[in-house]
């Protein structure tokens, strides 16, 4: 049996690859109904299912990176990080990458990477990039940051994401899932409150989203605007099963910008941890991984944000065997997940 906490770590990039992999054919299409989610992981759940890979995206592509260059360089390197990005790219372009985030890849091979910040800063006629592009890879910065004071996180976080997006909501993005990773791995197995759990998170991005000298607030930005998508999530848990899938897209969104992305997967997760109308699944974890799928528009990047969350909470033991078996490159996510532990454990 693996330590508790390295359990955790499997569990969060096991579930961060799952919802990539499980999540990816729903992406964009109209929402899936009930009944075809539920025969989807009924048919994957089966053991006599032989296994038809299901592949990764750019989300894992660009997470990969993240654990990598970690690990290779023992800490947070951005130019190593950047370059990883870059080569991963032109050795597999079609992941299924944002259609800007490629101008990023081309530029700083272009420039040969002298300003990695540069080219990611231009984007968007000077705005930068607020997809959700930078959270959806953040899960590694979490594990890695495990025992770090919360502002080596949040500027960790923040950095990483910075390479490829500058716009503010786009960065604070990946420093709120950050923070929501690092929670669920705090936070105690069977103590999970969900109100708390929000409510810590919107304590944290209090500090996190009050505007500093260098942030740049889009023209009618307000600057609280996580803030008060979390407050949403706890409106929306509030009302409990009476809360559709029309209501979390309005609330929430679930298309590929972070600021409507990000607080759906957390949303996702504090949700699944009770049973959901419509969903047949008595495990958890499973679960969170449905319901975001079920939700719709950016399924492969809200379910593989929010199985990281669930994964650091309920650890791989959750995670069941017959579905996770149909993902591409199982073993590495587990063997990053076990080298990121041994190098937190040694920091
Ligand atoms: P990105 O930086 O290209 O951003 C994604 C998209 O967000 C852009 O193409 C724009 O449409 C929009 N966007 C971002 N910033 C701005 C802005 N300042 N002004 C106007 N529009 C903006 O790439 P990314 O890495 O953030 O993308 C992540 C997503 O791409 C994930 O869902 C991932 O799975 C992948 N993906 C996206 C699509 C899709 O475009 N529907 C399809 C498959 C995969
Ligand atoms: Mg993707
Ligand atoms: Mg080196
Ligand atoms: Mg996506």
């Amino acid at each position: 049996a693996v330590e508790a906490m390295a359990g955790r770590f499997r569990g969060c990039l096991v579930g961060a690859l799952m919802g990539d992999c499980l999540g990816a054919p729903f992406e964009g299409e109209p929402r899936a109904s009930p009944s075809v989610l539920n025969s989807y992981f009924r048919r994957l759940n089966d053991p006599d299912l032989k296994v038809p890979y299901k592949q990764y995206t750019d989300d894992t592509a660009m997470m990969r990176c993240v654990a990598l260059s970690l690990i290779e360089e023992k800490g947070y390197v951005a130019q190593d990080m950047a370059k990883r990005f870059v080569k991963e790219f032109y050795a597999e372009p079609r992941r299924g990458y944002g259609s800007n985030v490629v101008d990023v890849f081309a530029a700083l091979r272009a420039t040969k990477f002298r300003d990695v910040y540069a080219p990611a800063a231009m984007q968007f006629n000077g705005r930068g990039s607020y997809g959700n592009g930078g959270a959806m890879r953040a899960a590694p910065i979490a594990l890695f940051c495990h025992n770090s004071t919360m502002q080596e996180l949040v500027d960790t976080a923040k950095d990483m994401a910075l390479l490829t997006h500058a716009n503010r909501l786009g960065y604070n993005g990946t420093v709120l899932q950050c923070l929501a990773v690092h929670e669920a791995l705090q936070t105690p197995k069977n103590d999970l409150n969900c109100v708390k759990f929000v409510e810590n998170l919107i304590e944290k991005m209090k500090q996190v989203e009050k505007p500093g000298k260098d942030d740049i607030l889009d023209e009618g930005e307000e600057p609280f605007v996580y803030v008060k998508k979390l407050e949403r999530v706890l409106g929306l848990l509030e009302c409990k099963d009476s809360v559709d899938t029309d209501q979390v897209e309005e609330e929430l969104g679930v298309d590929i910008s972070a600021h409507k992305s990000v607080a759906t997967a957390i949303y996702s997760f504090v949700r699944a941890s009770c049973p959901i109308p419509n969903i047949e699944t008595e495990n958890e974890f499973q679960r969170t991984l449905h319901y975001a799928v079920s939700l719709g528009g950016d399924t492969d990047t809200i379910a593989s944000m929010a199985g990281s969350i669930a994964g650091a909470y309920y650890g791989i033991e959750k995670v069941p065997k017959n579905l996770e078996r149909h993902c591409e490159a199982l073993a590495d996510a587990i063997e990053q997940a076990d080298q990121l532990h041994n190098l937190v454990k040694a920091r």
